[in-house]
Formats: structure tokens, sequence, C-alpha cells
């Protein structure tokens, strides 16, 4: 097929708020540095609701979603050296081109390479590889994984073992990743440190992913706060030593807020607290929950447009710290590797999130099962 249009099915969202339709699509040729893979498996991540729901402002329509995928090398452009046809990759909507200066810094995961066009839904060369009914489709993510082939830049993707089952590495490319590396990588000055004590707002994947990390690094706490009970069980499996209801009377009581409740939980505040849940008014109980003089808040979930964190700003004068991490802070061309590895070495949980599987007739139900606080990753059969 290699120099051909591949005709394949995939899940196309026509317009926001609107279940997707599985529509035949033309897949276009992979041009220079381009990769067009064979998506396997791909997992259904909250940000891809949130921006189909509308809310992102960079969403624009029609588009293929999708950024957790894993599959196959089915062809490459000019110039491709660092995959080859056959290669087993995981898709990275966080490229990593390394001669960027973001790459070069040594100071972010971020890659500057592409995420102008990434973020307008195009290719580098400001195309689309994706037609349907006449009209393009958007890229999402520089991903779009949810079509049974997509094309993306070759630093949008990584090679990894083929021994792995892509039906979990799907995984590792956003959800699993994303909480690990904010707990061992982007928390403090690489990493969690041994002893810290931690709280994770929002037992989601995201969150239960941060709490892996923290178990990794000997936190001596880690408090789970999260509205929905049912994820107490869960975050115990992970590991977590504690878990409050913030919406529960009995364990915030009248006169006390989910900040005042941690505070006094830890002898004056946390070491490292995570937002996972995307709400503001949490994010900002997270930063308050931080101790004086050195704790630490990372923002993980994303707000929808117009949303704004606030506190006094006396909190961060008094040596609180508020920073934020995309994709845990993963290079993800060096580093999903040696994630790939730790899971087939048995150090990192990844089989463990998959509480639900659809085939790609039934993604839309997928994101239904998301909202109803029971499902953890949703696993979609390409
Ligand atoms: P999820 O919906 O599975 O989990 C969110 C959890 O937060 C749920 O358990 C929910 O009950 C809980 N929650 C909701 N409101 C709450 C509140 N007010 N207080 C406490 N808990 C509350 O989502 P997820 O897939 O784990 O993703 C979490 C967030 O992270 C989303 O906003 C997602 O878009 C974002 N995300 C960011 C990155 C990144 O790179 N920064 C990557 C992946 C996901
Ligand atoms: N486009 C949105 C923000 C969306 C967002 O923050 N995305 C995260 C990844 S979430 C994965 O599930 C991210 O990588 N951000 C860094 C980046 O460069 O996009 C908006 O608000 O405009
Ligand atoms: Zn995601």
């Amino acid at each position: 097929t290699a120099g051909k249009p591949i005709t394949c099915k995939a899940a196309v969202a026509w317009e926001a708020g609107k279940d997707l339709v599985i529509e035949d699509v033309e897949v276009g040729v992979p041009q220079a540095g381009e990769v067009r893979i064979k998506i396997d498996y791909t997992g259904v991540c909250h940000t891809d609701a949130y921006m189909l729901s509308g809310k992102d402002p960079e969403g624009a329509f029609p588009v293929i979603a999708g950024h957790e995928g894993a599959g196959i090398v089915e062809s490459v452009g000019e110039g491709v050296t660092s995959v080859a046809v056959g290669d087993t990759v995981v898709a990275l909507y966080t490229p990593e081109c390394k001669e960027c200066k973001f790459c070069k810094s040594g100071k972010t995961n971020l890659c500057g390479k592409i995420r102008a066009t990434q973020g307008k839904g195009v290719m580098p060369d400001g195309t689309s590889r994706f037609k349907c009914k006449g009209k393009d489709l958007l890229h999402f993510m520089g991903t779009s994984t949810f079509s049974q082939y997509t094309v993306v830049a070759d630093i949008s993707c990584v090679k990894v073992t083929d021994k792995a089952p892509t039906d979990r590495t799907c995984l590792l490319g956003c959800g699993i990743t994303t909480g690990y590396g904010a707990a061992v990588i982007s928390a403090g000055n690489g990493g969690i440190e041994e002893g810290a004590t931690v709280a994770v707002f929002g037992a989601g994947c995201v969150g239960l992913s941060v709490i892996q990390g923290a178990v990794a690094r000997k936190a001596s706490k880690i408090i789970v706060v999260d509205v929905n009970d049912s994820k107490k069980e869960w975050s115990f499996k992970f590991g977590a030593t504690d878990f409050v209801n913030p919406t529960s009377k009995t364990d915030v009581k009248e006169g006390e807020t989910i900040q005042s409740k941690l505070v006094e939980m830890t002898d004056g505040g946390l070491d490292y607290t995570f937002d996972c849940t995307g709400n503001v008014n949490v994010m900002r109980s997270a930063l308050e929950a931080c101790h004086k003089g050195w704790g630490e808040s990372i923002i993980i979930g994303v707000a929808a447009a117009g949303q704004e964190i606030s506190t006094r700003p006396f909190q961060l004068v008094t040596g609180r710290r508020w920073k934020g991490c995309a994709f845990g802070g993963v290079k993800g061309r060096t580093q999903m590797g040696g994630l790939v590895d730790d899971y087939m070495n048995g150090k990192l949980k990844v089989d463990e999130f998959i509480t639900h599987r659809q085939n790609l007739g039934g993604i839309n139900q997928a994101f239904h099962d998301m909202h109803d606080g029971d499902c953890i990753r949703c696993v979609v059969d390409m």
C-alpha cells in the first residue's frame, strides 16, 4: 500500500457535542518526515471528551480525536529514519524533536517544533492527511488515534519493543505516563522525595498513576481526595494511605474546608499536591493544602476555556509553589522505552487501569462509561 491512500474506518466528530460517527475515511500517503501507523488499540482520555464537548479553545471540527494509541508502522515518508515499516510504536501527543530550544533546554519535555500546526489540527506542512465525503478532516493532538490508520510526524511516535502488547501500552500514550511522570519527574527537583507527604485530588487514571509514582518514591503519606466514594477502594489498591471525600460531612466537618482538613492531617500541610480533576476550585484547594515555606502543587487537570485559577498571593509569598506539567514531564522518544521495560518487568502497573473494552463501533459507549464513575480506562480495539 505504500505510496497509495488507504481507505479505512475512523470515528469522526463532525461537530461539537455530538456522538462520533464511524465513517470510511481516506488516509493520505505519509509525506517527508511523516509516518503512517496502523492503530491497533487506543485508550479514551478525558481530554478527548473535553475537546469533543467544544470546551477546548483549540478544538475545531470536523476532526478525528484520540491521542492514547499504539500500533504498527505501515509506511514512512521520505527521510524518516527513527522508525521503519513493521515497528511497534506508541503515538506521542507531546513530540520530541531533540533539536528545538525546548528539547535542548534540559528544562522541559515540551517540544516546539510542530506545536503551532498541531494546535491547528494539521500536519507540519499545514495540510490534512484525512478526507471523508470530499472534505478534509482535522487531526487532533498530532495523533488522531480514533482512526484505523493515522499519519503522524516522525517525532510524534516512538518505537517500543514488539514484545509489549499494544492493547496495554496504548495507555502509556497519555493517562498513566502523565500521572506517573508528574510524580517521579515533574514534582520538586526530579520527583517526589522519599518520606514526602502527598495529596492527590481526583482518582481517575491520572490520579491513580500519581499514586503509583508516589509509592515508587516511597512517600510517607498519600492522601486521596475524591468526591466519588467508590474511588477509596481504587486508591488503596494503588497504595494510598488515606481517603477523604470533600463532600462528606463526616470527613470534612462544619467550619472546616478540605484544605484546613488536610493541613490538620499533616501537621501544617503537604509537601506535594496534585490536581487531577481539571476543576479550578480544586486547584485552589490543592495549592492551599501545601505546607508553608516549601509545599508544591502540580496542576495536571485541563480546565475549560474561560476558567481561571486564583488564590491570595500571600499563599505564594509564604513559600508555596504552583506549577503544572503536560505528559508528566516525560520526553516521549527518550523515556518511553524505559516505561515499557518497567511495565514488562512488573514494576509499572498498566493492566490494572483497564476496566472496559470496546470495538471501534462501541466508541461512543466508551465516552458514556467514562462519565459513569466506575470506568478508569476503556481500551478500544480498532
Ligand atoms: P477522570 O475523570 O477519570 O478522573 C477525575 C477524577 O476526579 C474522578 O475520580 C472524579 O470523581 C474526581 N473529581 C471530580 N471532581 C472532583 C472534585 N471537585 N474534588 C475531588 N475529586 C473530583 O479523568 P482522568 O482521565 O484521570 O484525567 C484527569 C484530568 O487530567 C482531566 O482534566 C484530563 O483532561 C487531564 N489530563 C491532563 C494531562 C496533562 O498532560 N496535563 C494528561 C491527561 C489528562
Ligand atoms: N488545548 C487546550 C489545553 C489542552 C491541554 O492542556 N492539553 C495537555 C495534554 S492533556 C492530555 O490528555 C497538553 O499537552 N498541553 C500542552 C500543550 O502544548 O498542549 C487549551 O486550553 O488550549
Ligand atoms: Zn489524555
